[in-house]
């Protein structure tokens, strides 16, 4: 076996803008994303990995498997953070949440099925992982793990506009089949957070979602997105409206868009959680 050296950490995130693309989830957070995790691994000193090959058999969320798969050939950890994420606390290293009893390491999602009035066991049951922002070790329970996940092929949606179902789905199935390997997951609090929740420390927020109904105007829209953008390659402390942020995102730019899918309260908001607050211009 080829030894890697110990905690040798690569971090992946690419994004693949969609020829059908009613949103500017991927145009812009997408864009935004990448350049987030290029500065933060400059300042830290972690092998960046943004050239991922896409199948064409498949929605491009599925190209975190093979290229997790790969990035083990080199590395003894990879975190995987989404092209909807954004890391927000740049200070904080990986080596700490790198924990060698585990293969697994995902956000404990225990304060939002508290917010949802789930038990916490019940929650786990239907969501045990959510894979927007994980760490995996390279190891061959790993390794095995990822690979039967792409051969679920079930869970490969052929549909013109992706509807968020996928490897995750996937991974999930896995864990239901085998629970016992539930306990090769450690749950960790502040890895990525809902915008909704979000609070200093967290290393990250997962902005999921996309679609959703036109609410918010677009020159209003226009000027959200720059403000982030701005603060993004900066690399200065994020805006503070992260929920009409969210909703620029993944809010439909015409509002009449062939796709909608759910409503303000479907994302956890209510409608002034992304109305304009007092000091942003619009
Ligand atoms: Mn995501």
């Amino acid at each position: 076996m080829r030894s890697v050296p110990e905690c040798k950490i690569a971090v992946i995130t690419f994004n693949e803008v969609p020829a059908i693309n009613y949103t500017f989830k991927y145009d812009r957070l997408g864009r935004m994303a990448v350049e987030n995790r290029r500065r933060y691994c400059e300042r830290q000193g972690y092998p960046f990995i943004c050239d991922v090959s896409v199948a064409r058999d498949r929605p491009a969320c599925w190209a975190k498997i093979p290229a997790i798969l790969k990035a083990f050939e080199t590395h003894s950890w990879v975190l995987w953070a989404d092209s909807d994420t954004l890391i927000f606390d740049q200070a904080r290293r990986l080596e700490e949440l790198c924990d060698p009893d585990y293969d697994m390491v995902v956000q404990s999602h225990e304060e939002f099925y508290r917010f949802l009035g789930i038990p916490a066991a019940q929650g786990l049951e239907r969501m045990p992982i959510n894979t927007g922002v994980f760490l995996m070790r390279a190891s061959a329970w790993s390794r095995a793990f990822l690979q039967r996940a792409y051969e679920q092929t079930q869970y490969v949606c052929h549909e013109e506009v992706w509807n968020g179902v996928g490897e995750q789905e996937a991974m999930i199935w896995l864990l239901r089949q085998n629970p016992a390997d539930r306990r090769r997951i450690k749950y960790v609090e502040n890895l990525q957070n809902h915008p909704k929740f979000y609070r200093r420390g967290d290393f990250s927020v997962h902005f999921y979602g996309n679609h959703a109904p036109h609410l918010i105007p677009l020159p209003e829209c226009e000027e959200v997105l720059r403000r982030w953008e701005a603060t993004n390659r900066e690399a200065a402390p994020f805006p503070a409206d992260i929920a009409r942020f969210h909703w620029c995102c993944i809010q439909n730019i015409q509002p009449d868009a062939p796709v909608v899918r759910g409503d303000v309260a479907h994302y956890l908001y209510s409608p002034g959680d992304i109305a304009p607050g007092p000091g942003q211009i619009v």
